[in-house]
């Protein structure tokens, strides 16, 4: 049986297979990208040139560190490697429970490929496990929570160990909304969600995935 860090190794190096020099690549953020950004390096060293956009300041600093370059003027991108917290058998994800989906949203959006590598854990025949996470504007988010729970949802203010609220890379507040049933329509709870102007994104992907890797824990990884 391979460790939790060596399933994201192993899927972080089935990712790495994707990229070539010349490409422009988006990063998304996490434990298993910072795997990939670990074996990328190593590639980097080897001779492999391509360019970079990042979803948070963590993954931008470690690529940076690694002299790996960084570029936040791209408008495209040839592929976007990230993880999720949740993916359903559509390949729709739930993402953002490490802060980072409104940028890791805007690279995937703008990528020609997304690839998503996760664990089997984060399987689901339908999104219900994750929170939906909601990057909300700080002006006026009493209010912006209560037109959320206004659509039926109950969730909590994201907030550290000592009661101080989780700021994101963007100056922003996270509401993380605990699904009581599985998510029939992601996309209409997207819709419903973005229609309130303090939601500035959800952390809910769909249409947005091309390919997922999935490391088992024999150490096979799978691709749907
Ligand atoms: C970041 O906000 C998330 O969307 C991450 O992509 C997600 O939490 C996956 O992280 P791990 O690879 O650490 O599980």
């Amino acid at each position: 049986m391979n460790s939790s860090d060596q399933i994201k190794k192993n899927v972080a190096k089935k990712a790495l297979e994707y990229i070539h020099t010349g490409q422009t690549v988006g990063i998304g953020s996490g434990t298993t990208v910072q795997a990939f950004i670990h074996l990328l390096k190593e590639k980097i060293d080897q001779g492999l040139r391509i360019t970079t956009i990042a979803a948070s300041l963590e993954s931008e600093k470690l690529l940076k560190s690694y002299g790996i370059s960084v570029d936040d003027t791209i408008t495209s991108c040839d592929l976007y490697i990230d993880g999720a917290d949740e993916i359903d058998e559509d390949k729709n994800c739930l993402k953002g429970l490490g802060r980072a989906l409104f940028r890791e949203k805007i690279i995937a959006t703008m990528s020609k490929q997304v690839i998503i590598c996760v664990d089997e854990s984060k399987r689901s025949l339908k999104l219900h496990k994750a929170p939906i996470v909601c990057e909300i504007l700080p002006f006026g988010f009493h209010a912006t929570i209560k037109l959320i729970e206004k659509l039926g949802y109950r969730g909590k203010l994201r907030c550290d160990e000592n009661h101080q609220k989780i700021v994101t890379d963007n100056g922003n507040y996270l509401f993380d909304i605990k699904l009581k049933d599985v998510l029939d329509d992601p996309k209409k709870a997207h819709l419903a969600l973005k229609h309130i102007p303090g939601v500035l994104e959800t952390g809910i992907f769909f249409n947005i995935v091309n390919k997922v890797l999935v490391g088992l824990k024999e150490g096979q990884v799978i691709e749907i």
